[in-house]
């Protein structure tokens, strides 16, 4: 990892894409993080190992892993921090559509596609009797070849696809997914028809445009396999579902899609999509489209077998599976079309819900670790090197190339090493939304024309690069968040690392507490000192932990029992706060005790730890301050948000201070 965050660092730093840094450019770039212009030189000279006043490529990162090791702090480390915030994020927002699911997800799959389709068919008629005043994209049938670029641009520019037209694409493209299967067979990549890869685009209409204005339309010579999370957390995603869309339609050979995770109605009422249709379109659109993610096929085989010497890609959004005895002939044969969202939490899942939600959801492990894992995202597992050699192997394939991940720079090549086919595997990660929610990464896309080399990666960057300082600053509001959502589980924890009460404890000791209980492994030793003041680091040092549970808690001087209870309620403050909302339906703000009993038993269905369960009544009366028996959600919400940004507003600061010191 900190190999590819130098790569991303070199190529901020070097000018007009050269492959060398001058000692000027390197001055002006970390001057910006408030080092002297002496440590600066030092630096310098420590990276130029050949004495020649400039720094290559692989000087820079030679010395960048170097510096790194010995200081324990980096941009890097930083990028890395972002990561598993987010995953984090992740976690929880599954939980609260878990949540969604039990409360109303029943009604949405009552309905039925036939009963979808024929409402829309009468909307579409209706409403080509009435368009009036329309400037957007006309679409005939069959569809004129310029189609998708007319409507790349009209999207560009904000001007909207009628909704009319916007049905009978999806109506369109939903048929020919219907009728591929579940595995895509494509004939190996050749000079004369390359294939090119795309990782999660996430709704960004930028970056589709940097990535069609690079490798040009798709056609039977520039075939594009588009490898699921087309939308979600970004703004433009039925933009950008549309455009695919109407490439699928117009070449549906040279045209691929593969189903992501987040190509799920579940998924999808929490990271935003949904209101994106239903604010664009309306509820229909979403239903219709819902409609269409579960058509899409779920992986593509590119050549293989022995034709191709067994050398193949094996394409898939998130990654392998668990069960041994799985076969593309098993994948080939499940219903998908049955499968609408994330395993339902209610009853077990079947196998072939489990096998298409691992396709889905999997990442390898992250340190190479062999064997099977269960996933800190809360679906999907964790699979080792062993299991994609078996995989592959199997298949007749030489790599597996998937998404799901945000990288750094936009693609991540991992070779395999182990015996006794040494490098022969590999593993490719593609992720094609650069500036990817807010953070700060390059999107890439891999251009195959042959199996035997390895693809050309074209990277990009839609949106200018955010200053690093504002990485660091958001990492640490993140944390400060975390902090406080997690402060009870942390109290418990102390408690166990520290039963005498002492309330000290050694500074590895506080930061393997930290770790463990809030789920980040990342260098806590280099975080301390901006999270309970300095440190002395000379041996046995030790850390008053009461400070940092003090510095985040809710409210300073509050009885212990209620800070326990305010604390256990605002980690679950977003699950609350959408189960309140759910239930006031006509938005009077108001919520009764009943109401609120039975919103807390939903959320501790929830909560497999027990010990983690919220008390109702105890929770009722401390947030009923006035005792009236009724709860106000703005209140509730204020209190909240208020202690909130105080502290994400105190730490922020003194951490982008602390960070300032570190290169
Ligand atoms: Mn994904």
């Amino acid at each position: 990892m900190s190999a590819i965050g130098a790569q991303a660092i070199f190529d901020s730093i070097a000018k007009n894409d050269e492959e060398e840094i001058s000692l000027d450019d390197f001055m002006a770039r970390l001057s910006d993080f408030g080092h002297s212009d002496q440590d600066i030189l030092r630096l310098f000279e420590f990276m130029d190992a050949d004495n020649s006043n400039t720094i290559d490529r692989c000087e820079f990162i030679n010395g960048y892993k170097q510096y790194a090791r010995a200081t324990g702090s980096t941009l890097g480390q930083e990028w890395r921090l972002w990561n598993q915030l987010d995953q984090r994020d992740e976690e929880d927002r599954l939980k609260m559509a878990k949540l969604f699911m039990i409360l109303d997800m029943m009604e949405e799959q009552g309905s039925a596609g036939e009963d979808v389709v024929q409402v829309v068919e009468e909307k579409i008629s209706r409403s080509r009797r009435s368009s009036f005043n329309y400037s957007g994209v006309v679409i005939t049938t069959p569809m004129a070849l310029n189609t998708a670029d007319l409507l790349r641009q009209g999207f560009t520019e904000g001007t909207p696809l009628g909704r009319e037209y916007a049905a009978m694409v999806v109506t369109t493209a939903t048929d020919i997914f219907a009728a591929e299967q579940n595995v895509v067979y494509l004939a190996a990549p050749t000079e004369q028809s390359s294939l090119t890869i795309v990782g999660d685009l996430h709704g960004s209409l930028a970056d589709l445009n940097c990535i069609l204005n690079e490798i040009g339309e798709p056609s039977p010579s520039n075939r594009v396999l588009f490898n699921g999370d087309f939308v979600d957390r970004g703004t433009h995603g039925i933009e950008v579902l549309l455009v695919l869309l109407v490439y699928k339609c117009l070449h549906p050979e040279s045209v691929h899609l593969n189903r992501g995770n987040h190509e799920d109605a579940l998924v999808n009422q929490s990271y935003g999509f949904q209101q994106e249709c239903v604010q664009k379109y309306d509820k229909t659109m979403f239903k219709m489209i819902v409609q269409l993610f579960k058509n899409l096929p779920l992986c593509a085989v590119v050549g293989g077998g022995p034709a191709n010497s067994d050398r193949g890609l094996f394409v898939v959004h998130g990654g392998l599976f668990s069960d041994p005895d799985a076969t593309l002939d098993s994948i080939s044969a499940i219903e998908r079309k049955k499968y609408s969202t994330v395993m339902l939490q209610t009853k077990r899942p079947s196998e072939e819900d489990v096998l298409i939600e691992e396709m889905l959801w999997s990442d390898p492990t992250a340190d190479g670790s062999l064997g099977l894992f269960r996933s800190d995202r809360g679906c999907g597992i964790e699979f080792g090197p062993d299991v994609t050699v078996g995989w592959l192997k199997s298949i007749g394939c030489h790599s597996l190339v998937r998404s799901h991940e945000c990288i750094e720079d936009g693609c991540e090549f991992v070779p395999i090493n182990l015996p006794p086919n040494k490098k022969r595997y590999s593993i490719y990660t593609v992720f094609s939304a650069s500036n990817y929610s807010d953070g700060d990464n390059q999107g890439a896309v891999l251009k195959y024309v042959d199996l035997t080399t390895r693809p050309k990666v074209f990277r990009f960057r839609s949106s200018v690069k955010p200053p690093d300082h504002r990485l660091i600053s958001r990492n640490r509001m993140r944390l400060a968040d975390m902090l406080f959502r997690r402060h009870y589980r942390l109290v418990k924890a102390f408690a166990i690392a520290d039963p005498e009460g002492t309330g000290q404890l050694a500074p590895e000791i506080v930061c393997g507490v930290l770790k463990a209980t809030l789920g980040l492994d990342i260098t806590w030793i280099a975080l301390l000192p901006s999270l309970v003041g300095a440190l002395d680091y000379k041996d046995g040092s030790i850390v008053d932990y009461n400070k940092l549970l003090e510095r985040f808690s809710s409210r300073g001087n509050a009885p212990q029992k209620e800070q326990a209870l305010l604390s256990q309620m605002y980690d679950n403050f977003d699950l609350l706060k959408n189960t309140f909302e759910y239930w006031d339906t006509d938005h009077s703000g108001g919520i009764s005790k009943e109401e609120f009993s039975v919103g807390v038993a939903k959320l501790n269905e929830l909560t497999e730890d027990e010990s983690m369960h919220l008390n109702a009544q105890d929770l009722f009366d401390l947030v009923d301050a006035d005792h009236n028996g009724e709860i106000d959600i703005d209140e509730f919400c204020e209190a909240f948000r208020q202690g909130r940004t105080a502290l994400c507003e105190d730490i922020g600061d003194a951490g982008a201070e602390t960070m300032k010191h570190s290169f």
